[in-house]
């Protein structure tokens, strides 16, 4: 049998890389869209580099999406790219309104021009939950979002939902709770902490700067939650779903955990900046995962201490290459 073709969207970030690697695995043949930049940033993706096929687009192009897909006829399409980063998205309104909210249904439009048969995941997120309207929070907990971000995702979502009702089309939207790793971008509090206990520990830096530390989130492994984004597209009937892990932490025990687990206490390194703060926050997120369980039989593999040692350890030996 032919392999089975997906096309990635946002390839070169966190998840982007974790599900290439998840793909290649069972046989796909994986196609990753790439944005031009001015600095090349395939960091994550160097160790498969020789085994996609990259191709240039944009969110922002719907006429490089359509190309593409023409180009290419993916069974599959996974669209992780956007702008991710909920700080940024109070300065950058606009252009996070462009790529992480108008980008899908571009990308849902090239589908449905050039075949509506190709199934579609779009990468929704716990964001869109932001303020406590119920605990823990489920596919069918309204949404209330507290950032230009939160609410570009809502459109996205609901976007996602449209083209499914609109044009009968394979479309599925998966509503991640926030999933890290060693390959999480530096800006996002808990690689920040991880590489931040790192640098201290090894004698490069004397303090750690963060916000709000009584914010709390579910945090799970990014690659344990990409299988569940592979699991939705195999679905007979498309369908959204809640991933998460059921457990909420702070930010202050993320960093008890990080610190403590070099042998320091935070307390004596972490500082409050008022520059990390945010206009409005999403105070806590803990989702239900229920239906993935009984539909996907989908479950976390990784705990929260893994997760945190696994990102120490990563960038303890990361800094440690830094310095020879
Ligand atoms: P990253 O920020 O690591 O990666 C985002 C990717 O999107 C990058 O490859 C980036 O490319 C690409 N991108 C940004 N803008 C465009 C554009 N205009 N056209 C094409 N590509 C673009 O995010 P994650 O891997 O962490 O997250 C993947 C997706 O899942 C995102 O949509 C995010 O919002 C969503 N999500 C993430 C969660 C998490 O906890 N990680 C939780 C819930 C949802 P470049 O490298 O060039 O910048
Ligand atoms: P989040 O992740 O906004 O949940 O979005 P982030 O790690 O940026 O923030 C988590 C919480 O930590 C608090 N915080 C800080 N955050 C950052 N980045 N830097 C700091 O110094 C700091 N100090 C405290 C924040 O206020 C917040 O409450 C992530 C992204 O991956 C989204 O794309 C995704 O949709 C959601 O997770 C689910």
């Amino acid at each position: 049998m032919a392999p089975k073709r997906a096309l990635i969207t946002g390839i070169t970030g966190q998840d982007g890389s974790y599900l290439a690697e998840f793909l290649l695995a069972r046989g796909y043949e994986v196609i990753g869209m790439v944005r031009r930049s001015s600095t090349v940033n395939f960091e994550r993706i160097r160790h498969i580099q020789d085994k996609i096929t990259l191709v240039s687009g944009d969110l922002l192009d719907e006429v490089s999406l359509i190309h593409i897909l023409r180009e290419h006829r993916p069974h599959e399409v996974y669209n992780l790219a956007a702008q991710s980063f909920v700080q940024t998205s109070w300065p950058q309104p606009v252009f996070t309104g462009e790529t992480t909210a108008l980008g899908v249904t571009r990308l849902l439009d090239a589908v449905r021009i050039v075949d509506p048969e190709i199934r579609f995941y779009q990468a929704s997120s716990s964001e869109m939950f932001g303020k406590v309207v119920e605990v823990p929070q489920k596919e069918t907990t309204p949404f209330y979002p507290r950032s230009p971000y939160g609410v570009a995702k809502v459109y996205g979502h609901w976007i996602t939902v449209n083209y499914r009702e609109s044009y009968g089309m394979h479309a599925t939207s998966g509503i991640l709770f926030n999933h890290e790793s060693p390959r999480r971008g530096l800006e996002f509090v808990t690689r920040k902490i991880s590489h931040g206990v790192a640098r201290i520990k090894l004698g490069l830096d004397e303090e750690l700067r963060l916000g709000n530390l009584e914010a709390r989130r579910d945090w799970g492994f990014a690659g344990d939650y990409v299988e569940a984004m592979w699991l939705m597209l195999q679905q007979d009937q498309p369908e959204d779903y809640v991933i998460a892990t059921g457990e909420t932490h702070s930010v202050r025990e993320f960093c008890e955990l990080a610190f403590g687990y070099v042998g320091l206490d935070y307390r004596d390194y972490v500082v409050i900046d008022q520059r990390f703060m945010r206009p409005a926050e999403v105070d806590l997120l803990i989702g239900d995962a229920s239906k993935a369980r009984q539909k996907l039989g989908w479950q976390p593999r990784t705990t929260f201490p893994e997760l945190v040692q696994m990102m120490v350890e990563a960038d303890l030996q990361l800094v440690k290459e830094q310095m020879r």
